[in-house]
């Protein structure tokens, strides 16, 4: 398996799963501005808008959106217990992946992060994150995970939760989730994931950085 990534992106997440799930797979990274991959080729011959992540599983599967490449490793690796098994499970976490992906990642953090966005859209996504924060905090307040269990939902919640540090949303406000983000970046696969990432990261930002060859 191939993960096309960017550093510290929403495909932190799956490489996160993955090596939760003790996979075999290879890294590629891909600059978000250029869109050139550190393989050389253009990587919207790959995915079309040019978005990260995306698994390439063989040479037949690629695999793209966030959501479903996260319930895929986990359901390839069951050993792993990345996911629940029963219908009810199951379910609920689809529900949080969806809503991390369409009320967290989407509503509020892509405005704040982009650079094109203009104050007044920036705003509103500020505007978004007290009540969407406020149902993680109620959901965190009295347990370790979002379900019963470590599931790959984990993974997604911590990728954008690490983005509150680039963005005008501090995290203390929601002590559950303060404290559920700082628990798992100590976990194993996550801090292993976060110190490799953080340094292309910052490799990144030199290399878009305006002047530089
Ligand atoms: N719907 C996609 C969204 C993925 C996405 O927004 N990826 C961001 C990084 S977190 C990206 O590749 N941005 C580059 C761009 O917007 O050109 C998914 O859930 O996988």
């Amino acid at each position: 398996m191939k993960l096309y990534f960017s550093p510290l992106a929403c495909s932190f997440a799956t490489r996160v799963a993955l090596y939760e799930a003790g996979a075999a797979a290879t890294f590629v990274e891909v600059d978000p501005l250029t869109k050139q991959t550190e393989e050389g080729t253009d990587y919207l011959t790959v995915h079309p808008l040019g978005l990260v992540p995306a698994l390439l599983i063989d040479d037949r599967r690629l695999l793209t959106e966030n959501a479903a490449i996260l319930q895929f490793v986990a359901e390839e690796f069951p050993r792993a217990e990345l996911a629940p098994s029963d219908p009810w499970g199951k379910s609920l976490m689809l529900q949080w992946l969806l809503f991390i992906a369409t009320e967290l990642h989407k509503t509020v953090f892509v405005p704040l992060l982009e650079k094109i966005a203009g104050p007044e859209v920036k705003s509103y996504a500020l505007a978004k994150a007290p009540l969407r924060l406020g149902c993680v905090e109620r959901r965190l307040a009295d347990r370790e995970f979002l379900l019963d269990q470590f599931t790959v939902a984990d993974a997604y919640l911590c990728a954008v939760l690490n983005w509150s540090a680039v963005t005008p949303i501090h995290l203390e406000r929601w002590p559950s989730v303060h404290r559920y983000h700082t628990s798992l970046l100590r976990r194993p696969t996550f801090a292993r994931a976060f110190g490799e990432e953080r340094a292309l990261y910052f490799r990144e930002l030199e290399r878009d950085a305006p002047g530089h060859p």
